[in-house]
């Protein structure tokens, strides 16, 4: 269902709605976006925030701004998008239970769905690094989390298992193959697990969704110029991150494709961001993050699966669908994908200890 932003949800932020196109934007699954441009040329990104998944929007708003007061003191110059105030100085209008926020657009930038080269996997990784880094030593403290155990892969494995055996008939026996393959991965589980409560293995601010597109390229160069997407912005893990990156950078094809052949691993790609990832946050982290790096991969590409197959077994309830079996493929494209990089891990086990350097 399409949802149109009205005039006062514009007027709300100043803007008048006659002399402003609005055109829907961007290719997320959970909000709404839409591209205003006002008859200055001037342009600015509208969103309704999905509130059956953020069920407390505010956090969202809060949490961005304690990160860019940090960064504002510690890092002067660094661009953080943050809201544009409404007229009345908020940084969410609500309407009708609604909540809606505006963001610059910067100009001279461009996303990619996909990566269709190495030095774009480079910049975004580098662009998300420089995120870790720059808000390495913020206290946590006050963070909340816009998403109560979004990357918890205990509780996503429960969840699975309770899908499993609530499933209608129909759909368990039409996943039971697929269902069976993810569950012979359950050693992933069992590591974060195990790793979660680690004292090394550190709890971080990470933006918890980092694919290619939530990055901003500059049009012409494609060098990276900042993150966007900050609705999760919150206390994580370095694998949320990094692993998110994997899964979504060095595959040719993304989490859609239907075709599953053409799954693979590129090495030039995993090469380009874990280079660009540890330029940044190589001197920060901790020895039990230096020894995960290949694990994230693992972790995120098995909790993606098992969400899209979880979703599927519970009637498609979260990701919006196409068609009946669209959770099932997905599933299917990130087991395949798992498959993949699991065959070539001595290999990208290499490529590691090349991008840590001596001493990693
Ligand atoms: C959702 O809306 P989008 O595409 O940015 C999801 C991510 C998944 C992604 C898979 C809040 O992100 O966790 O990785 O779909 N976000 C939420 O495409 O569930
Ligand atoms: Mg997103």
């Amino acid at each position: 269902m399409e949802i149109k932003p009205h005039q006062r949800i514009l007027q709300a932020f100043g803007i008048d709605a006659a002399h402003t196109d609005i055109r829907k934007f961007g290719s997320g699954h959970i909000n709404n976006t839409f591209l205003l441009q006002r008859q200055d040329g001037s342009r600015y990104v509208l969103q309704r925030i999905n509130a059956a998944v953020f069920r407390e929007p505010e956090v969202i708003a809060r949490n961005q701004r304690m990160a860019a007061d940090y960064l504002a003191q510690h890092h002067p110059g660094y661009l953080f998008i943050t809201p544009v105030p409404t007229v009345e100085g908020e940084e969410l209008f609500v309407l009708e239970d609604e909540y809606w926020r505006m963001i610059p657009f910067i100009e001279h930038s461009v996303t990619v769905d996909q990566a269709d080269n190495p030095t774009q996997a480079y910049e975004a990784a580098l662009q998300f690094g420089r995120l870790a880094r720059y808000l390495d030593g913020i206290n946590l403290q006050p963070f909340r989390p816009t998403i109560p155990n979004f990357h918890n892969l205990t509780l996503r494995y429960s969840a699975f298992q309770e899908a499993i055996r609530n499933a209608r008939e129909d759909r368990r026996r039409h996943a039971e193959t697929l269902t069976a393959r993810f569950l012979q991965f359950s050693d992933i589980a069992v590591t974060y697990e195990r790793l979660k409560t680690a004292p090394l293995f550190k709890d971080r601010l990470m933006h918890h969704d980092t694919k290619i597109n939530n990055v901003l390229l500059h049009k012409d160069t494609y060098k990276g110029l900042c993150v966007c997407d900050l609705d999760t912005l919150m206390p994580g893990k370095i694998i949320s991150d990094l692993g998110d990156m994997v899964r979504t950078y060095v595959c040719p094809v993304s989490e859609e494709e239907r075709d599953f052949s053409l799954i693979g691993i590129r090495d030039e790609y995993y090469e380009a961001l874990m280079d660009g990832y540890l330029s940044e946050t190589g001197s920060t982290l901790t020895k039990v993050e230096r020894e995960q790096l290949f694990f994230a991969g693992k972790f995120m590409i098995y909790m993606q699966g098992i969400r899209f197959l979880t979703d599927y077994l519970k009637g498609d309830v979260y990701y919006p669908v196409k068609y009946p079996e669209h959770n099932y493929n997905r599933a299917m494209n990130q087991l395949v994908l798992l498959e993949r990089l699991v065959e070539k891990e001595d290999h990208l086990q290499a490529i590691i200890r090349k991008c840590l350097g001596p001493g990693g």
